[in-house]
Order: C-alpha cells, then structure tokens, then sequence
C-alpha cells in the first residue's frame, strides 16, 4: 500500500495530489491515507501537506549502502565486516549475537531505525529510521577489565575528529560519553562489555549520532535538550561519508592506543573537552560530587576540584554543568 501511495505521490513530483484523488486511486479511506502518510514520515519520507490542496512528497530517505560506504572506507579491520539493517531493536543486540556467531574485530552494525536504542542505565535513545547513525562496532581489546572507560573517551574523540574533518563545528565532549553543539547533545556512546572471570573478552562500542533530525523528529521532551548535525549547521550531512570518516579516526586511535596506552588519547581527549575547567555537579551512584573539572585520571575517572579544595574522582554518573 505504501509502494502505491509513493508511486502516485512521485508520478506528481511538484504537484500537490489531494486526499481524494489518493483515496479513490488506493481504494482507502481518507484518514487511512493520512495513517499511510504518517507511517512514511516515520521512515525518513517528507511531504508537504497543506489542506484543500493535499500532499506533495518533498524528500525521500536516502538508505545507507552497503556497496557504496565500502567504497568509501580507509581501514584494514574497521568495518570491513559490515551489516546495514533496515529495522532493529538495538544494533547492540544485534553486534552481540553476531560477537557469538563469528563477527571479529572491528565488525560493524548499523540500523537505519532502532526501535529499542538504548542509553546508560536504561534511558531511551531516540532512533528514527534514515537520519542518523546508530551503530554498533565489536573490540576485543586485550586490556585489564578496569580501563574499559578509556574506550568510551577514545571513541568520543574520535567521533569528534570525524565530525571537525568534515565540516568545521563547534563541537565538543561532555565526560565521560556526550557530544555536545551549542550545549546540546548531538551524539551519545555507549559501551557494553564482556568478561568472565575479571578478564575482558568483548567490548560492543554503541555510537548514536544524530545527523540529519530536525526539531520535528524529536519527542517534545527531547526538543530543548537535544540538536543535530544537519541542525547546527543548516544542511544535511553525508552519513556514509561520516561513518567512513568516523571508522577511519577510531582505527587510527584504537592502533595508538594498542601502542602507547592511556597517555595520548587522554591529552586528545582534554584538548576536545567541554567539560575541564569548568564547575560541575556529577550524578554518581553514590551521590552529587561538585566541582571545577581539572584533569583525567590514568583511568579515565574525571577529577574534581571542590569547594574546600579537596580532588574528588568520579568514575561514572551524568554531569551538570552550574
Ligand atoms: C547515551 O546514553 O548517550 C548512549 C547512546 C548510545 C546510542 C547508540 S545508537 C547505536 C547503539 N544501539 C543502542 O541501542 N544504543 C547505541 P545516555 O548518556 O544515558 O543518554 C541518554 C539520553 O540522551 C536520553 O535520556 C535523552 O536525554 C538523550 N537522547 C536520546 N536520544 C537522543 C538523540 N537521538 N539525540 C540526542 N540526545 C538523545
């Protein structure tokens, strides 16, 4: 029913096609055709709708292919296992039993729509289908269980070098797992892990980008807090382009770390960081520490300088900025 509808729809593509002509042409209501409508919009379609008139299709999603960011890719593990997968609940579940079935380092998921993304300690990650980037990439790290952070950190730089190659934002890291433009957040990671017997096996790294929303594919509730690449910069953004880009510096900064350790990412990380040097409040499990942010630790902990001039570390928890 939807093939029929965008047929008719891209037969007239500067015309409006009113809501009759549509319901005659598919044998359905009115109020099924604007059903129809809807469910395309959820899919990345978009139409004018304007009433007397009818509806006029705008712009159709452009799919992610598989071929084609092939083409694009400059690394020797990353991504070269790739799945593009229309519809999932989470590419984290799906880089997992993949991680089960054979997929190596460096294997890539990516959705156009998550209908289950999720965040830490099991917050919602908004995921409407074609326009943005949630992904999933498989590490098996050799390194002790307890610098798992440092990938978070890693991975967030390389995000944030990714974006700067392609276009120059203002965009920067809120510790430890946030992009931020203009002070709203424009991309979130989140890594999973796992180990057996205090021995790290696999780490699934869940990178979600918002590329290309605009105000209207928010919730309201996300409308104030949250923004996007395509947003801040007044045109929309290559995704294959920016996953290859992205795949590239994470590459580069995984090998480097392999290498050298801790060290130089975290002097990558301070120099994209939003959050030194300012005072703020952190949401930990065990409790608000507050503080000027100083520096990281070796760890990754973030280190805070408070009131009665005592450092404080935290190792995890959602900053506020005062
Ligand atoms: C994160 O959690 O920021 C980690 C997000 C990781 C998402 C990726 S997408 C691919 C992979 N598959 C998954 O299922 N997940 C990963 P956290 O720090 O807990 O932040 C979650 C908060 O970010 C929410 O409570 C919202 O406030 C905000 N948020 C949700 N969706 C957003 C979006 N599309 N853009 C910007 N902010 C969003």
């Amino acid at each position: 029913m939807t093939d029929r509808l965008l047929e008719l729809l891209a037969q007239h593509p500067n015309e409006y096609v009113s809501g009759e002509q549509l319901s005659q042409h598919l044998s359905i209501s009115r109020t099924a055709v604007w059903k129809q409508i809807n469910r395309l919009r959820a899919k990345g379609y978009e139409f004018d709708a304007v009433p007397k008139l009818g509806y006029r299709l705008l712009q159709q999603p452009t799919r992610l292919d598989e071929k084609l960011l092939l083409s694009k890719l400059r690394t020797t593990s990353f991504g070269r296992q790739l799945r593009i997968l229309w519809k999932t609940e989470s590419t984290q579940n799906e880089a997992t039993a993949w991680l089960l079935s054979g997929a190596k380092e460096g294997a890539v998921v990516i959705a156009e729509e998550q209908t289950g993304g999720r965040g830490r300690r099991g917050r919602n990650w908004h995921s409407p289908a074609g326009k943005g980037i949630w992904m999933s990439v498989v590490l098996q790290p050799s390194m002790p269980l307890q610098f798992t952070p440092h990938l978070t950190l890693l991975t967030a730089v390389a995000i944030c070098r990714a974006i700067k190659k392609m276009h120059p934002v203002e965009v920067g890291i809120k510790w430890p797992n946030d992009l931020l433009v203009n002070e709203r957040k424009v991309c979130g990671i989140l890594l999973e892990s796992q180990a057996e017997d205090e021995r790290l096996l696999s780490v699934i790294a869940g990178i979600g980008i918002s590329a290309n929303l605009s105000a209207d594919d928010y919730p309201p509730e996300l409308r104030e807090i949250a923004t996007s690449l395509s947003e801040v910069t007044g045109h929309g953004w290559d995704r294959a382009q920016l996953i290859a880009e992205l795949l590239f510096e994470f590459e580069q900064l995984y090998h480097l770390y392999e290498e050298q350790g801790f060290g130089p990412i975290r002097s990558l990380w301070e120099a994209q960081s939003i959050t030194i040097g300012r005072m703020v409040s952190v949401d930990t499990p065990h409790g608000v520490v507050t503080g000027i942010a100083q520096s990281l630790d070796e760890s990754g902990a973030l280190v805070l300088l408070g009131q009665d001039g005592c450092y404080r570390k935290v190792f995890s928890g959602d900053v506020h900025f005062a």
